[in-house]
């Protein structure tokens, strides 16, 4: 009995041991959290194809003592423009976990190989709380600085060694169209197509002119030479690939080359728009936009990719 009592009498301490505990971490309880800041965009290897469900990457988001924030390995297609979202956890004052207004930050991305890539994000630091930074994030290095990433410059050069386009002799030369279709060989590459097969190539495949405005009428588009909304009616197809952004150039006087960005409006919207991204599930497909050209007599358009 006497033995049994005395176990009764340290269970009763243990007890309050345990609530004084939590009394004094409530004292100590970090800064309030603030709202996340939040860091989106596109991860992308050398040939700008942006990463996607086949290959993933792992973004990892610390402050400068090495301390992680967050984590992240999961993409997202819900706009095609990004395929990651990471929300860095921000506080009112120092805390573990959190970062305050203006903290540098290091991100550091894992590609699919195993590589680590650091500093792939330029002045990398934690904004106003709430605040949004667009970044894209190419893996790639041009170590020997001539403007090409070199693991792209590797690629193409031994993808043009298997070609018929190689002569015995014959230095490789990036900047060179070998498949003859006028679009460089690089510039082929960084817009997704084939760069030694000359049916593969950005191209203006129909543009029509028809002199009236474009109206939209229970919901279908309509090209009218009368009335209707004072949006041009000039529609220009190309055919787009999934993962690249277009832009439209206009130029009045091509000895000039006085492009400049030309707005357009996308089928089933009157909201002009700069730029067209093609979500990453879409293959080779022929894309339709309808220009707001100047009011120049005479212009010239072309496509860029990016
Ligand atoms: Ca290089
Ligand atoms: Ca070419
Ligand atoms: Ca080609």
């Amino acid at each position: 009995m006497k033995v049994a009592r005395c176990n009764v009498v340290q269970m009763a301490f243990a007890i309050s041991y345990s609530l004084f505990t939590i009394n004094y971490s409530l004292a100590t309880e970090p800064p309030a959290a603030a709202t996340p800041y939040t860091f989106l965009g596109r991860v992308m290897d050398s040939t700008h194809v942006a990463f996607d469900g086949d290959r993933t990457a792992t973004i990892e988001v610390s402050d400068e003592q090495g301390n992680l924030l967050v984590r992240t390995a999961t993409f997202t297609r819900a706009d095609s423009r990004r395929n990651y979202v990471l929300a860095v956890p921000m506080a009112t004052g120092a805390a573990n976990g959190y970062v305050v207004q203006d903290t540098a930050l290091e991100i550091e991305v894992t590609d699919d190989l195993g590589k680590v890539w650091s500093g792939v994000v330029v002045d990398a630091a934690a904004g106003v709380p709430g605040g949004v930074r667009e970044v894209d994030i190419v893996l790639g290095e041009d170590a020997d600085g001539d403007g090409i990433d070199d693991q792209l410059y590797k690629r193409l050069k031994a993808e043009w060694e298997w070609s018929e386009y190689w002569k015995a002799g014959e230095t490789f030369d990036p900047t060179k169209d070998y498949d003859g279709d006028g679009i460089s060989t690089i510039n082929e590459a960084l817009a997704g197509t084939n760069p030694y097969d000359p049916e593969d190539a950005l191209r203006i495949t129909a543009i029509s002119r028809t002199g009236g405005t474009r109206s939209r009428a229970s919901g279908a588009d309509l090209l009218s030479t009368s009335g209707g909304s004072q949006l041009a009616a000039t529609a220009l197809t190309f055919d787009a690939i999934g993962g690249h952004a277009y832009t439209v150039e206009e130029a009045t006087d091509l000895a000039a080359k006085d492009w400049k960005p030309c707005a357009f409006t996308l089928p089933g919207s009157d909201t002009p728009v700069n730029v067209l991204s093609v979500p990453f599930s879409d293959g080779p497909v022929p894309r339709t936009v309808y220009l707001l050209p100047s009011n120049a007599s005479k212009a010239f358009f072309r496509v860029r990719a990016e």
